[in-house]
């Protein structure tokens, strides 16, 4: 009897487990459009055009491929509109010998098919995901009896355990991190590259026709949609980053650029989160350009963190501590989110330009999510549940199990220390070095109180003030407390003030 295999709209790689030993003249492969992936979190437009077109050229490439696909769209009549109903159809008319399923990356979804499988008379044997470095299991073992778990740590560990980078026992170059040398500021004399382009073909276009019909109150614009959707491509934007941005990308990977959201970053967290890109192969990739010499280490070292450290530190992190950490809220922040991480609307330039790019473009790279978005997030006291879902909502790359570490762990400080060792929080003077928005705001990045100060200088004082049983026991915020403590007592109050009257303003 044939086995049926599931695939899911982020597990677009033939590699993946499910396929393991498929039997192409048997088998029955399903893959469905979903209208409750769609919108139990309302993704950004292009998000949702980008999943369906890359799952629809994903069926179509295994279709090529002699496997029996069958492609349930989203708009098909019969659509029952969720994962599991889609599966509960096709059993009813089709005998199995059992359902084979790479394990969903999200918490949410590895119940429903736990919960499926208790209700139905097929067995489903949920397989590893392995397209991951580490995995599930060998985290927790890992974790396990660790007074703190820290991702230097972790990320040593996986350069060893994987010889990555590596001169025997030591770390190639002499460090394990080459951070320092990654702080440039812009320099205005680079040229930046124009990001990979490609153009929407017939299945994206008609993708942009659905998606525009059935998801109009959903943020963000659809157009213009360059993103690859097929593994081709996928291949091909990578190869674009290696030739034309890795050169820079450890350099200049703290700046941000008016006018620039892609600077010289990869674009590829949308391929890896779906399975259009594998991280071993990227990562390898990265390390060969360094060993053949045509890479700098600071760029190919930071890179390589990025997906050997962060990526699976914060996976394993999501997996050992669902579905607890979605409660995480460790300053109990409770101020809503203000109407312009939607509109965008507000005369913090910084702010604006993230949240404008975000929309347009689906994406934001690193350090305008962590020390802009998340900053500001951060210090105004912004209820972790509504920041995540605005971070789950706008990103192309957004899913829960790399979302919400990244929020209620690296941002918000929500977990109370777990992913971080200290809050990410700063006043306007970092987004001053790392940025040129401060020469086009209408508030004063030098200027600490008043009405044309620059907010995230008296909100990042009143932050500490208003933590200080939480945090002033934190070693590395001591000097921070020490700072306002020598501030006089009118000073204090301006900040108090300053900061009641500006959040008062962006609530109304
Ligand atoms: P590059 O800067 O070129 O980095 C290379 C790759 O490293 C990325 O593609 C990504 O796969 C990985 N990476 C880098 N930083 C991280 C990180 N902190 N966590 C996990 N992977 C990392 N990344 C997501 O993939 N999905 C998310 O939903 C997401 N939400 C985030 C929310 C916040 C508040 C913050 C601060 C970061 C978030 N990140 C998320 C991490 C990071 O910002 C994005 O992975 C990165 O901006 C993607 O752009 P890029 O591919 O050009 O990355
Ligand atoms: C993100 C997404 C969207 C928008 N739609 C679908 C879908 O219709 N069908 C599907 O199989 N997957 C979709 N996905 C990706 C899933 O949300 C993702 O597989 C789960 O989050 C993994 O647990
Ligand atoms: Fe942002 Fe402050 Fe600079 Fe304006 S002055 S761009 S609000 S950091």
């Amino acid at each position: 009897m044939s086995i049926l295999r599931v695939i899911l709209g982020d597990q677009l790689t033939d590699s993946i487990s499910s396929l393991n030993n498929c039997d192409k003249s048997e088998d029955i492969i399903l893959i469905s459009e979903v209208i409750e992936e769609a919108t139990f979190i309302p993704h950004h437009k292009k998000k949702l055009v980008f999943i369906f077109s890359a799952m629809r050229h994903f069926a179509l490439d295994l279709k090529n491929d002699g496997f029996n696909v069958i492609y349930n769209k989203l708009n098909d009549p019969d659509n029952s509109g969720s994962l599991t109903g889609e599966i509960s159809r096709l059993i009813k008319n089709q005998s199995f010998e059992k359902i084979v399923i790479t394990s969903p990356s999200e918490f949410r979804v590895l119940k429903e098919i736990e919960s499926l499988g208790k209700k139905i008379n097929i067995s489903i044997e949920i397989l590893n995901d392995d397209r991951y470095f580490v995995e599930i299991e060998d985290f927790k073992q890992w974790a396990f009896n660790r007074k703190q778990l820290r991702m230097e740590n972790f990320y040593r560990d996986q350069r060893r355990k994987h010889s990555i980078l590596m001169n025997g026992i030591d770390p190639v170059g002499g460090q394990w991190n080459f951070d320092s040398d990654n702080r440039k500021p812009f320099n205005s004399d680079l040229k930046i590259p124009t990001p990979f382009t490609n153009f929407p073909d017939q299945i994206t276009q008609e993708v942009i026709e659905m998606v525009t019909t059935c998801f109009p109150e959903h943020f963000g614009e659809i157009e213009p949609f360059i993103f690859a959707v097929n593994r081709h491509q996928a291949l091909q934007a990578f190869k674009l980053f290696l030739e034309e941005r890795l050169l820079y990308f450890g350099d200049f990977q703290d700046s941000m650029v008016q006018g620039e959201p892609w600077m010289f970053h990869s674009h590829i967290s949308f391929y890896l989160n779906c399975g259009l890109l594998l991280p071993k192969e990227c990562v390898y990739e990265v390390e060969k350009l360094f060993f053949d010499g045509k890479a700098p280490l600071n760029s190919v070292e930071g890179f390589i963190r990025q997906i050997l450290g962060w990526r699976e530190f914060l996976r394993g992190i999501y997996w050992l501590k669902m579905p607890e950490y979605l409660e995480n809220n460790f300053f109990e922040a409770s101020r809503n989110l203000p109407q312009m991480y939607w509109t965008g609307d507000t005369k913090m330039n910084c702010l604006s330009q993230c949240v404008t790019e975000t929309k347009k473009n689906a994406y934001a790279h690193h350090i305008q999510r962590l020390m802009v978005l998340g900053n500001f997030a951060l210090i105004s006291g912004i209820d972790p549940k509504q920041v995540n879902h605005w971070f789950y909502v706008v990103y192309a790359d957004a899913y829960e199990w790399v979302e919400l570490p990244n929020v209620s762990g690296m941002i918000l400080f929500a977990d109370g220390g777990l992913v971080s060792s200290k809050p990410y929080a700063s006043t306007g003077s970092y987004i001053n070095k790392m940025s040129n928005y401060c020469e086009n705001c209408d508030f004063k990045v030098s200027i600490k109180n008043g009405p044309e100060a620059c907010p995230f200088n008296y909100l990042y004082w009143d932050f500490l003030d208003r933590n200080r049983l939480k945090l002033s026991s934190n070693f590395r915020m001591s000097m921070m407390y020490k700072t306002y403590d020598r501030m006089d007592d009118s000073k204090k109050q301006k900040i108090r003030d300053d900061t009641k009257t500006f959040l008062n303003s962006i609530d109304n």
